[in-house]
Protein backbone atom coordinates (compact mmCIF):
# COMPACT_ATOMS: atom_id res chain seq x y z
CA UNK A 1 0.00 0.00 0.00
CA UNK A 2 1.29 3.22 -1.25
CA UNK A 3 1.83 6.58 1.28
CA UNK A 4 -0.94 8.87 0.97
CA UNK A 5 -1.22 12.22 1.42
CA UNK A 6 -3.87 12.60 4.21
CA UNK A 7 -6.39 15.34 3.30
CA UNK A 8 -6.53 18.85 4.92
CA UNK A 9 -8.74 19.11 7.91
CA UNK A 10 -10.20 22.62 6.70
CA UNK A 11 -10.26 24.03 3.39
CA UNK A 12 -7.44 25.44 2.01
CA UNK A 13 -8.58 29.28 2.84
CA UNK A 14 -9.74 28.61 6.05
CA UNK A 15 -6.68 29.85 7.65
CA UNK A 16 -6.70 33.01 6.05
CA UNK A 17 -5.92 36.19 6.79
CA UNK A 18 -3.38 34.22 8.98
CA UNK A 19 -2.32 31.80 6.28
CA UNK A 20 -3.55 32.58 3.28
CA UNK A 21 -4.54 30.20 0.55
CA UNK A 22 -1.45 30.63 -1.73
CA UNK A 23 0.43 29.90 1.08
CA UNK A 24 -1.50 26.14 1.91
CA UNK A 25 -2.10 25.49 -1.95
CA UNK A 26 2.10 25.52 -2.03
CA UNK A 27 2.77 24.20 1.15
CA UNK A 28 0.24 21.01 1.20
CA UNK A 29 -0.29 21.00 -2.59
CA UNK A 30 3.16 20.63 -3.56
CA UNK A 31 5.78 20.28 -0.81
CA UNK A 32 3.93 18.21 1.64
CA UNK A 33 2.62 16.11 -1.55
CA UNK A 34 6.46 16.07 -2.79
CA UNK A 35 7.16 14.43 1.13
CA UNK A 36 4.90 11.92 -0.09
CA UNK A 37 5.55 11.01 -3.90
CA UNK A 38 9.50 10.72 -2.93
CA UNK A 39 8.75 8.62 -0.10
CA UNK A 40 7.09 6.03 -2.22
CA UNK A 41 9.45 6.09 -5.32
CA UNK A 42 12.01 5.21 -1.95
CA UNK A 43 10.40 2.57 -0.49
CA UNK A 44 8.43 0.94 -3.21
CA UNK A 45 9.05 -2.61 -3.74
CA UNK A 46 10.62 -3.01 -0.56
CA UNK A 47 9.80 -3.92 3.04
CA UNK A 48 9.29 -0.19 4.00
CA UNK A 49 6.22 0.37 2.05
CA UNK A 50 4.22 -1.57 4.36
CA UNK A 51 5.23 0.01 7.86
CA UNK A 52 3.64 2.95 9.25
CA UNK A 53 5.32 6.19 9.17
CA UNK A 54 5.80 6.02 12.72
CA UNK A 55 7.86 2.78 12.77
CA UNK A 56 10.13 4.19 9.16
CA UNK A 57 10.84 7.30 11.57
CA UNK A 58 12.15 5.64 14.80
CA UNK A 59 14.09 2.85 12.47
CA UNK A 60 15.86 4.71 9.24
CA UNK A 61 17.99 7.54 8.59
CA UNK A 62 19.28 9.63 5.69
CA UNK A 63 16.76 9.85 2.71
CA UNK A 64 13.94 7.73 3.77
CA UNK A 65 13.93 9.11 7.37
CA UNK A 66 14.08 12.55 5.62
CA UNK A 67 10.86 12.10 3.61
CA UNK A 68 9.04 10.15 6.24
CA UNK A 69 9.47 12.34 8.91
CA UNK A 70 8.61 15.12 7.13
CA UNK A 71 5.24 13.61 5.56
CA UNK A 72 4.49 12.90 9.22
CA UNK A 73 5.21 16.30 10.75
CA UNK A 74 3.30 18.30 8.01
CA UNK A 75 0.38 16.34 8.90
CA UNK A 76 0.54 16.85 12.69
CA UNK A 77 1.25 20.68 11.74
CA UNK A 78 -2.24 20.87 9.30
CA UNK A 79 -4.20 19.25 12.44
CA UNK A 80 -2.97 21.57 15.16
CA UNK A 81 -4.11 24.27 13.52
CA UNK A 82 -7.60 25.73 13.31
CA UNK A 83 -9.83 28.04 11.89
CA UNK A 84 -10.52 30.48 15.75
CA UNK A 85 -7.65 28.85 17.05
CA UNK A 86 -4.90 30.20 18.94
CA UNK A 87 -5.38 31.70 22.98
CA UNK A 88 -5.13 30.48 26.06
CA UNK A 89 -5.62 26.49 25.81
CA UNK A 90 -8.54 24.71 27.70
CA UNK A 91 -9.02 21.21 29.17
CA UNK A 92 -6.30 18.91 30.37
CA UNK A 93 -3.73 21.36 28.06
CA UNK A 94 -4.68 24.46 30.36
CA UNK A 95 -3.95 22.10 33.43
CA UNK A 96 -0.45 20.35 32.06
CA UNK A 97 0.50 23.95 30.71
CA UNK A 98 0.13 25.92 33.99
CA UNK A 99 2.46 23.10 35.52
CA UNK A 100 4.90 22.83 33.02
CA UNK A 101 5.55 26.57 32.49
CA UNK A 102 3.08 28.11 35.31
CA UNK A 103 1.40 30.18 33.16
CA UNK A 104 -0.04 30.23 29.41
CA UNK A 105 2.29 33.72 29.13
CA UNK A 106 5.56 32.05 29.99
CA UNK A 107 4.63 29.27 27.59
CA UNK A 108 3.74 31.60 24.94
CA UNK A 109 6.94 33.71 25.81
CA UNK A 110 9.34 30.62 25.49
CA UNK A 111 7.78 29.03 22.64
CA UNK A 112 8.03 32.11 20.53
CA UNK A 113 11.50 32.42 21.15
CA UNK A 114 12.04 28.59 20.52
CA UNK A 115 10.29 28.79 17.04
CA UNK A 116 11.84 32.19 16.74
CA UNK A 117 15.02 31.56 17.70
CA UNK A 118 15.62 28.28 15.80
CA UNK A 119 18.47 28.57 13.23
CA UNK A 120 17.71 27.71 9.82
CA UNK A 121 14.95 24.65 8.80
CA UNK A 122 13.10 22.69 11.07
CA UNK A 123 10.27 22.21 13.45
CA UNK A 124 9.25 24.12 17.14
CA UNK A 125 7.39 21.62 19.46
CA UNK A 126 4.97 21.48 22.47
CA UNK A 127 6.11 17.77 24.05
CA UNK A 128 5.73 15.75 26.84
CA UNK A 129 8.87 14.24 27.76
CA UNK A 130 8.00 11.78 30.26
CA UNK A 131 8.18 14.35 33.48
CA UNK A 132 5.95 17.05 32.23
CA UNK A 133 5.33 19.41 29.38
CA UNK A 134 8.32 20.74 27.20
CA UNK A 135 9.19 23.47 24.36
CA UNK A 136 11.72 21.71 22.07
CA UNK A 137 12.92 22.67 18.31
CA UNK A 138 14.33 20.09 15.75
CA UNK A 139 16.42 20.45 12.75
CA UNK A 140 15.25 19.92 9.13
CA UNK A 141 13.10 16.62 9.29
CA UNK A 142 13.31 15.42 12.80
CA UNK A 143 11.09 14.96 15.39
CA UNK A 144 10.26 14.16 18.81
CA UNK A 145 9.54 10.23 18.36
CA UNK A 146 13.48 9.66 17.11
CA UNK A 147 14.46 10.96 21.01
CA UNK A 148 11.23 9.38 23.18
CA UNK A 149 9.52 12.59 23.15
CA UNK A 150 5.42 12.43 22.83
CA UNK A 151 4.82 15.47 20.53
CA UNK A 152 1.80 17.51 20.68
CA UNK A 153 2.09 20.36 18.75
CA UNK A 154 3.94 21.60 15.98
CA UNK A 155 5.00 24.96 14.11
CA UNK A 156 6.73 24.57 10.67
CA UNK A 157 9.48 27.00 10.99
CA UNK A 158 10.67 26.29 7.46
CA UNK A 159 10.69 29.72 5.19
CA UNK A 160 8.11 27.66 2.76
CA UNK A 161 5.83 27.77 5.72
CA UNK A 162 5.82 31.75 5.85
CA UNK A 163 7.68 33.69 3.33
CA UNK A 164 4.56 34.22 1.08
CA UNK A 165 2.19 35.75 3.84
CA UNK A 166 5.47 37.45 6.05
CA UNK A 167 8.54 37.35 4.33
CA UNK A 168 11.31 37.17 6.29
CA UNK A 169 9.48 37.72 9.95
CA UNK A 170 9.40 34.94 10.88
CA UNK A 171 8.59 36.47 14.94
CA UNK A 172 4.91 37.58 13.17
CA UNK A 173 4.38 34.33 11.64
CA UNK A 174 5.10 32.41 15.21
CA UNK A 175 3.02 34.90 17.27
CA UNK A 176 0.31 34.73 14.65
CA UNK A 177 0.39 30.83 15.07
CA UNK A 178 0.22 31.21 18.65
CA UNK A 179 -3.02 33.61 19.10
CA UNK A 180 -4.86 32.82 16.22
CA UNK A 181 -3.85 29.09 14.87
CA UNK A 182 -3.29 26.51 17.60
CA UNK A 183 -5.97 23.79 17.86
CA UNK A 184 -5.98 22.96 21.49
CA UNK A 185 -8.52 20.30 21.11
CA UNK A 186 -6.07 18.39 19.25
CA UNK A 187 -3.47 19.04 21.92
CA UNK A 188 -5.79 17.60 24.02
CA UNK A 189 -6.63 14.37 21.88
CA UNK A 190 -2.62 14.23 22.14
CA UNK A 191 -2.24 14.41 26.04
CA UNK A 192 -5.70 11.77 26.48
CA UNK A 193 -4.22 9.07 23.42
MN1 LIG B 1 6.81 22.64 5.67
Amino acid sequence: MAFELPQLPYAEDALAPHISAETISYHYGKHHKKYVDTLNELTQGTDLADKSLEDIITSTEGKVFNQAAQVWNHTFYWRGMGPDGGGAPTGEAADAIGSAFGSYDAFVEQFAAEAGGHFGSGWAWLVDDGSGLAITSTHDADNPLTHSQKPLLTCDVWEHAYYIDYRNARPDYVATFLNSLVNWDWVNQQLSG
